[in-house]
C-alpha cells in the first residue's frame, strides 16, 4: 500500500513527463477563441475523463433531487454535519481541512504567451510549461471519485450579458455550492446545446483513491492537496484549478471566470468584469439610483450589499454582493448585471447589529463553512451574538468555551468562514435582480480598510480623477487570501488578485470606457468606513450610517450638494452630511475628515512607488492625477 505521501509525490513533474498525456484543450472552429456547443463539450468532457481516470461521470442537472442527493452523500462522507432541521432547515456545516481555508495568491497564475501580459501584479507562467505540469497533477486525479459536470451561466439563462461555463470537478461539494452561486443545470445545459460559446473550467481536489499502483487508500471529510494550482489561461479563456476544495479556489464560476477570465473578455470586448457589489436606492419620493462599490476582499461589500439604511428616506434593496459585470449602454450610461446567483459571505462580525438583513437570509437552505457548531445543532461565529454560548464545537471540531477562549485567543469560527446562499433567499432582494438587463449606475465607491490617512467620503473631480481613486485603493490585508492580516497594501479597484491581464492596460481600458461614456458616466468617490481614533477605535459608527455617506453623495449627483473642495477632491461642507441623531462629536467628524498635507505628500510617494512597476503601460493620465495631487497639497 502506498502512503499518501507517495501519491503526494505525484505532483513533483518528473523525468517521466514525456510519455504523459497531453492536457486536453476543447475544439474551437476556426477564428473562434471560445468552444461552442455540445459536441465540442461532450468530446472535452470525454478527454478529461480520459487524463482524470474517474469511476464515473455525472452530467448535473441543476435538480433538487440531486442536490439532496449530493447533500446526503456529502453527510455520509462527513462532508457535512446536518444542521439541526428545526433551528436550521435543510442547512449543512462543513470543516474544511485546516490547511485548505482561503484563496491562495501565491499559486494563482495568469499564464499568457508574453509575461507582460500577466503584468508585474500576477504571478505569470508560461502557457506550454503549465500545461505540462498540470498534465502531469490531473493525471489520474479523480481516481476513485466521481467526476461532476457541472454547467452554469454567469447572469440569468440566455440575458443579453450572460455567460457560459462547464465546470468539471471531482468534489460532491463544489457542485452543491455551484447550484447556489450560479445558473446551473439543464437550462445553462441548453444554452451549450442552442450553440452558445462555454467557458472550460476544470477542478481537481487533487487526492485520487488509488495510487499509480492500483493501491487504495481511504477518503477524508475533505480532500485536497497541499500542492495547489489556480491556474488561467486568458488567451484560451480556460481554467484549470488543482489541490483545494475552498471558495474562490473551487467554485470556478466566481473569482477564476466571472474575474479572472471575464476581465480579459472584458478587454477584449468593451465592457468591465469588477470586483464590486451592487444595490438600489430608492428615495421617499420616488427617485432611485443604483450603486455599485469595490472594496478588497472582507472589506464591507457584502454589508453595504445589504445595507439597512440608518435614514428612512432611503430604501437599499440588493443586487449583488461581490461581482458586477459593467457595460456601456446605447444610452451613454453605464449598465450593471451582477453574474452570480448568491452569495458566499464571510460569516464573523455578521450580526443582529451589523447585518440584520444576512441573518434573516440565513434561516434555511445555507452550506456553512468553517463556522463553530453549537450543542443543539446550530451555528455560531464571531459577531452573531453579542455573547458567546457557554460551549461549542469550533471550527476545528474541537471543544471550546469563552473561557478557553480567553487564554488562547482561538476563535470559534475560522475568520474566513463563509456561508453560500441564494441571492433570492434575501429579503431585501430587489425585484430587478434576475433581469438580464440589468440596471443604469448612477454612483461607483473605492473603498479599503484605512486606519489612518484616507477620508470618510471623497467625491472625485471627473472620471479620470476616479480612475485615479481606484488604481490608488489601498487596504489592510484580511483572512480572504493566504498571508499576513492588516499588511497594508495596494489594491487597485480591490482587483489585485482577481484581474486576468495587465493591470496597468487595466488601467487604460477603465480610462477607454469613461472616454467612451462621455457625460452620463456614472460619478466616483473614494469612501473609509475604517479610519480610527487615538484610541484605536474606529470613528465612524459604519454599517447602517453608511447610508448617510450615500446620501450626500447622491445628493451631490443630483446638485441639491455641492460640497467644498480638498487637495484630494470634493468632500462634505459643513452640514451638509446628514448626521442627525448621530452621537458623533464634532472632533471626530473633523478628525474623519481631516486631509493631512504631510501624511498625504507621503502616500503620493507611496502610490508613485506602487506605479513605477508598471513602467511605460502606466497611463499618461494616471501619472498626471498623481502630478495634480501633489500640486494640490503644496
Ligand atoms: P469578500 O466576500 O471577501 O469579497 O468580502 P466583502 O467585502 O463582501 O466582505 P464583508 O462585507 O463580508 O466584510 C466583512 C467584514 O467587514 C466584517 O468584519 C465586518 O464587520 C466589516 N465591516 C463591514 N462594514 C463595516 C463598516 O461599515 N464598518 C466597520 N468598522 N466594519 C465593517
Ligand atoms: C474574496 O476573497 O474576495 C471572496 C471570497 O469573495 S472567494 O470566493 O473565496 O474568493
Ligand atoms: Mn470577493
Amino acid at each position: 500500500m502506498r502512503s499518501a505521501l507517495d501519491l503526494q509525490d505525484r505532483t513533483t513533474p518528473g523525468a517521466e513527463a514525456s510519455h504523459q498525456k497531453p492536457l486536453p484543450t476543447p475544439h474551437r472552429k476556426p477564428g473562434h477563441t471560445l468552444p461552442r456547443g455540445l459536441g465540442a463539450a461532450r468530446d472535452f468532457v470525454a478527454e478529461v475523463a480520459d487524463l482524470t481516470e474517474p469511476d464515473a461521470v455525472v452530467w448535473c442537472d441543476g435538480s433538487e433531487v440531486e442536490r439532496d442527493r449530493l447533500n446526503e452523500e456529502l453527510c455520509a462522507a462527513g462532508t457535512f454535519v446536518r444542521l439541526d432541521p428545526q433551528l436550521r432547515p435543510s442547512s449543512f456545516l462543513a470543516r474544511s481541512d485546516p490547511k485548505d481555508v482561503a484563496r491562495v495568491e501565491a499559486a494563482t497564475f495568469i499564464c499568457a504567451e508574453d509575461e507582460a501580459d500577466a503584468g508585474p501584479t500576477n504571478n505569470w507562467r508560461d502557457p506550454a510549461q503549465m500545461r505540462a505540469e498540470l498534465a502531469h497533477v490531473f493525471a489520474g486525479s479523480m481516481r476513485g471519485r466521481t467526476m461532476y459536470v457541472v454547467p452554469f451561466s454567469m447572469g440569468p439563462v440566455g440575458g443579453p450579458t450572460a455567460k457560459v461555463g462547464i465546470e468539471i470537478t471531482d468534489s460532491p461539494y463544489v457542485v452543491v455550492s455551484m447550484r447556489i452561486m450560479t445558473r446551473m443545470g439543464e437550462a445553462a445545459l441548453a444554452q451549450v446545446e442552442a450553440g452558445d460559446e462555454w467557458v472550460p473550467a476544470v477542478h481537481s481536489v487533487g487526492m485520487p483513491l488509488v495510487g499509480d499502483d492500483g493501491s487504495e487508500r481511504a477518503d477524508v471529510p475533505w480532500p485536497c492537496n497541499e500542492t495547489k494550482y489556480i491556474s488561467h489561461f486568458p488567451q484560451d479563456r480556460e481554467i484549470w484549478s488543482y489541490g483545494s476544495g475552498y471558495g474562490g479556489n473551487a467554485l470556478l464560476g466566481k473569482k477564476c471566470y466571472a474575474l479572472r477570465i471575464a476581465s480579459a473578455l472584458a478587454r477584449d470586448e468593451g465592457w468591465l468584469a469588477e470586483h464590486m457589489l451592487l444595490i438600489r436606492l430608492t428615495h421617499a419620493d420616488g427617485r432611485r439610483f443604483h450603486v455599485a462599490a469595490a472594496f478588497p476582499s472582507a472589506c464591507g461589500k457584502t454589508n453595504l450589499a445589504m445595507l439597512r439604511s440608518a435614514l428612512p428616506e432611503w430604501t437599499v434593496t440588493t443586487l449583488g454582493d461581490d461581482i458586477v459585470w459593467l457595460r456601456p449602454g446605447e444610452d451613454g450610461r453605464l449598465w450593471a448585471i451582477n453574474p452570480e446567483a448568491g452569495f458566499f459571505g464571510v460569516a464573523p462580525g455578521t450580526g443582529v447589529r451589523t447585518n440584520p438583513t444576512a441573518v434573516e437570509t440565513l434561516t434555511h437552505d445555507v452550506i456553512f463553512t468553517n463556522v463553530a457548531r453549537t450543542d443543539d445543532g446550530d451555528v455560531w461565529w464571531e459577531g452573531l451574538t453579542p455573547e458567546p454560548p457557554d460551549h461549542l464545537v469550533d471550527w476545528l471540531g474541537e471543544d471550546w468555551t469563552p473561557q478557553v477562549a480567553a487564554e488562547t485567543g482561538r476563535p470559534a469560527a475560522h475568520p474566513n468562514s463563509r456561508f453560500t446562499v441564494s441571492a433570492a433567499q434575501c429579503p431585501i432582494i430587489d425585484p430587478d435582480w434576475d433581469d438580464g438587463a440589468g440596471v443604469p449606475l448612477d454612483l461607483i465607491l473605492f473603498g479599503g480598510r484605512r486606519a489612518t490617512n484616507v477620508p470618510l467620503v471623497t467625491a472625485a473631480r471627473d472620471w479620470e480623477h476616479g480612475v485615479f481613486f481606484g488604481a490608488s485603493i489601498s487596504s489592510e490585508r484580511t483572512a480572504a487570501a493566504e498571508g499576513t492580516i492588516g499588511d497594508m497594501r495596494r489594491d487597485p479597484f480591490a482587483m489585485l488578485p482577481f484581474c486576468g491581464y495587465n493591470m496597468a492596460d487595466y488601467f487604460g481600458h477603465w480610462l477607454a470606457v469613461g472616454a467612451q461614456l462621455g457625460a452620463r458616466a456614472p460619478q466616483i468617490a473614494a469612501v473609509n468606513w475604517f479610519r480610527k481614533g487615538a484610541d484605536g477605535s474606529f470613528l465612524w459608527p459604519g454599517f447602517a450610517e453608511n447610508a448617510r455617506v450615500l446620501d450626500w453623495l447622491l445628493r451631490l449627483v443630483e446638485g441639491e450638494v455641492t460640497g467644498k473642495q480638498t487637495p484630494l477632491g470634493l468632500a462634505p461642507a459643513d452640514g451638509e452630511l446628514h448626521l442627525h441623531g448621530l452621537d458623533l462629536s464634532a472632533e471626530d467628524l473633523a478628525e474623519l475628515e481631516r486631509v493631512d498635507p504631510a501624511a498625504w505628500h507621503a502616500e503620493a510617494d507611496s502610490i508613485e512607488e506602487y506605479f513605477v512597476q508598471f513602467g511605460d503601460r502606466l497611463p499618461e493620465a494616471l501619472r498626471d492625477q498623481l502630478a495634480a495631487l501633489r500640486e494640490r497639497l503644496g
